[in-house]
């Protein structure tokens, strides 16, 4: 199955390595072919190349649009070796057989990256590339194919290995590769299509992604993972820049998300410390230092073993406080000397820094598998602010519980279905996530806060004299009195049950101010 290779056509938009593949190539008396701009950087660099339009005896026009797209190239790409009619058929039109073809295509998706116009879009759309790489792919028994720059040196190693010649494995795995890149190349098509329609769900959608990290495990061990990519330059966690620590894991990545977006949703400096995807405590403080020792005293037991997410630069005193106890993963926009310092000692610990914070009232998809299909949705970028409360009990909050009431509230879209959860202070102190019952929630919150509150010796525990929020409305009086009988004076949920007016009465009785706020914020 070795197929020596004695002619190769190059076109590439990305002439990284073409140069060293070239003369590669060259010295091992490899005939190549070449488009304008691939065939002049070739020349330039004193390597014999033949120009296509020489080879085809038919021009490259239209501005380039037809260059590739000719019988002389598509027949030396397809024919298939060793068949009697086809050799006969190539010989008689004076097609001769092409063995690799190295493409990558316009830069179509970069261009809309920039932000590029529409012409300057659809001018990137690359035609004559995809269709020689889809061809020569199908003609994998023979021809060998070239996307990726990294791939030149695999097929330089394989050529030096057997005689300039490629084994079929390799050739398939190729085929592959490149059946997977135009297929990526023409779902960014569409999708800008669509997005330039205006229709957010098209017919037919293709989602793309790009391996990044192939992943020890999955969820679990028993199952098989991997990490792929967009390209969405957000700032987060598939562009983050791993400073130290081990190899992130599955849960690592699900979880350090969660944080980040979280921690992203704040303006003052924040912390938000996850475990399994909801937040064990959350806190805005003067500093992050501050924050920091605020979001863990909501639930330090927890806390163990968590992902940390910081929304300004990690700094020194900050990262010895992470020291003091045992945490997978720390993500920040950037991290200072004395923070790198201060965690060097911890070999495991990953330390993560992204540039930056997403913006959270981006648009964006969110994608989840059911069986037999896909839900598509768009994110959750919702956002209640003061002037969108209805006060709707006899007591108005007052200022500082409006203001824990809606950073309460905030916390709620990143915490599991049903969510409740206490705030005192711009702190969260209580919170109950994804049970099957709100009041469970609600209890769960409040018993949680006693805890912590006993272990540090407190009188009292956080939630006396705090703010909650509800994900989503009381479907009963019942989840508004265990957090009344957990010292909440105020309370923040969407409204619109049934029973909203036994709700409202058992809030006035009770002498708690409580807001509606129209909007709900269900994680599932
Ligand atoms: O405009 S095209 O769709 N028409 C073609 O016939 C064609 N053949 C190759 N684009 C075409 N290409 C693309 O040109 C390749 O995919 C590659 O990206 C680029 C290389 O052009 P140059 O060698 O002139 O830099």
């Amino acid at each position: 199955d070795l197929r020596p290779i004695r002619r190769a056509l190059l076109s590439v938009s990305d002439k990284t390595g073409l140069i060293e593949f070239a003369r590669f190539l060259a010295e091992r008396n490899v005939e190549l072919l070449s488009t304008g701009g691939t065939c002049k950087a070739i020349r330039d660099a004193g390597i014999p190349v033949v120009e296509v339009a020489d080879h085809t005896g038919f021009p490259e026009m239209l501005d380039g649009r037809v260059k590739t797209l000719h019988p002389k190239v598509h027949g030396g790409l397809l024919g298939i070796r060793g068949n009697a009619e086809h050799e006969a058929a190539m010989a008689e039109h004076g097609i001769a057989p092409i063995d690799l073809l190295v493409v990558n295509l316009y830069p179509f998706e970069a261009t809309v990256a920039e932000g590029a116009g529409y012409d300057e879009c659809v001018e990137n759309i690359d035609i004559g590339g995809p269709a020689m790489i889809r061809a020569a792919s199908k003609n994998h028994d023979a021809v060998t194919v070239v996307v990726d720059v990294e791939d030149y040196a695999r097929v330089m190693d394989e050529m030096s290995a057997h005689g300039g010649a490629t084994t079929l494995s390799l050739r398939k795995h190729l085929a592959a590769t490149a059946y997977a890149r135009t297929g990526a190349y023409d779902a960014a098509i569409s999708q800008w299509f669509a997005r330039e329609l205006g229709d957010t769900f098209p017919r037919r959608v293709v989602v793309a992604g790009e391996l990044k990290q192939n992943l020890r495990y999955g969820e679990n061990p028993h199952q098989q993972a991997a990490f792929y990519v967009n390209g969405v330059q957000r700032p987060g966690i598939a562009t983050a820049k791993q400073l130290q620590g081990k190899e992130l894991s599955y849960n690592n990545l699900n979880d350090t998300d969660a944080a980040f977006e979280l921690a992203a949703e704040f303006d003052e400096p924040t912390v938000a410390i996850i475990k399994h995807a909801n937040p064990c405590g959350v806190a805005s403080g003067a500093d992050i230092v501050s924050a920091y020792k605020a979001a863990l005293a909501c639930d330090p037991v927890s806390a163990f073993g968590g992902i940390i997410a910081i929304n300004r630069k990690l700094d020194g005193a900050t990262a010895e406080e992470i020291c003091k106890l045992f945490t997978e993963v720390v993500i920040a926009p950037e991290a200072d000397e004395a923070a790198i310092a201060a965690f060097a000692a911890k070999k495991n610990l990953r330390l993560l820094v992204t540039g930056g914070m997403p913006d959270p009232a981006s648009a964006a998809m969110t994608l989840r598998n059911v069986s037999g299909g896909y839900l598509l949705q768009s994110k959750d970028n919702g956002r209640v602010t003061l002037d969108g409360l209805k006060v709707v009990t006899k007591r108005a909050p007052t200022e500082q519980e409006l203001k824990d009431m809606l950073f309460a509230f905030r916390v709620c879209k990143h915490v599991k279905s049903n969510a409740i959860i206490y705030v005192k202070d711009g702190c969260t102190v209580g919170i109950g996530a994804g049970q099957m019952s709100r009041v469970d929630s609600s209890r769960i919150a409040a018993w949680k806060s006693k805890e912590a509150a006993d272990a540090a010796g407190l009188a009292q525990a956080g939630t006396v004299g705090s703010v909650v929020a509800s994900d989503a409305f009381f479907p009963f009086a019942d989840g508004l009195l265990a957090a009344a009988a957990a010292g909440a004076t105020a309370i923040i949920q969407p409204g619109g049950s049934m029973r909203d007016q036994e709700v409202i009465d058992a809030a006035n009785e009770k002498g708690l101010a409580m807001v509606f706020t129209g909007m709900r914020h269900f994680r599932h």
